[in-house]
């Protein structure tokens, strides 16, 4: 395997650094991704912007954003309606998403799709997450879903819902950084159902719609 090492510095100033141990041939990925030592903040502020085309109020945003940027850890997500209220029961273990998966068919296409975009590196994190997204955003009440991995290796999230699918931002925090989590924006639900379709009811994903690249609207 290889390492590969990516430092950047700006006069003295240590500006960021990362690294990775990976196969021969993917490499070239490898560094590709390292090199794109993309903006957190301009992530976020994507991040903001669908949130409010998907019709969550700003006050709901901000306070999700300060939730996942300096609450602790868990193992599941927060779920807020759209007064800025948490309902989730138990709020350091939040809900769990479970008894999901998808279809062998479905998941040769995502791989085919996510090879010809040039993210076939991402391809486990993506997957298991657009399986949890789609599950979901099918549910009734989930207005969207705002994500990112608690993996200080691992940058990346989305904003999720049935109106918009799944919109992928490369970078949501930065490099090294261990606070992550998910928040589920819910309007008009029933809790019990709500939470019992979210942790019980078995989804499978059949169908992959397809790759675009993000409207540019939403960049600044
Ligand atoms: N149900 C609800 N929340 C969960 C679940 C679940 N099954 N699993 C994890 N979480 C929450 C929990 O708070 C974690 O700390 C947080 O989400 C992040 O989990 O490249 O890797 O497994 O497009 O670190 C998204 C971007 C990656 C993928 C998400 O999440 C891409 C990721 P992680
Ligand atoms: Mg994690």
């Amino acid at each position: 395997m290889y390492s590969v090492r990516m430092r950047a510095s700006k006069g003295e100033r240590h500006v960021s650094g990362a690294e990775r141990i990976v196969e021969e041939n993917e490499i070239q990925d490898t560094v590709l991704s390292l090199l794109d030592a993309g903006d957190a903040a301009a992530g976020k502020d994507t991040a903001k912007r669908l949130l409010r085309h998907l019709g969550v109020p700003l006050l709901c945003i901000d306070k999700a954003f300060s939730l996942l940027e300096n609450g602790e850890s868990m193992r599941g997500a927060i779920i807020m309606d759209l007064e800025g209220e948490r309902l989730e029961p138990d709020k350091n273990r939040g809900i769990r998403a479970t008894r999901m998966d998808i279809t062998a068919e479905a998941s040769n296409e995502l791989r085919r799709l996510l090879d010809a975009a040039g993210l076939s590196l991402y391809y486990t994190h993506i997957s298991e997450a657009l399986v949890l997204a789609t599950k979901v955003a099918s549910v009734k009440g989930t207005i969207a879903e705002l994500c990112w991995s608690d993996d200080p290796s691992y940058t990346a999230g989305y904003v999720a819902s049935k109106r918009r699918g799944y919109i992928r931002i490369p970078h949501l925090k930065k490099e090294g950084d261990c606070k992550g989590g998910r928040v589920f924006f819910v309007d008009n639900i029933d809790l019990n159902e709500y939470i019992n379709e979210i942790e019980k009811c078995p989804i499978l994903v059949d169908k992959i719609a397809g790759i675009q690249s993000m409207p540019c609207e939403f960049f600044i």
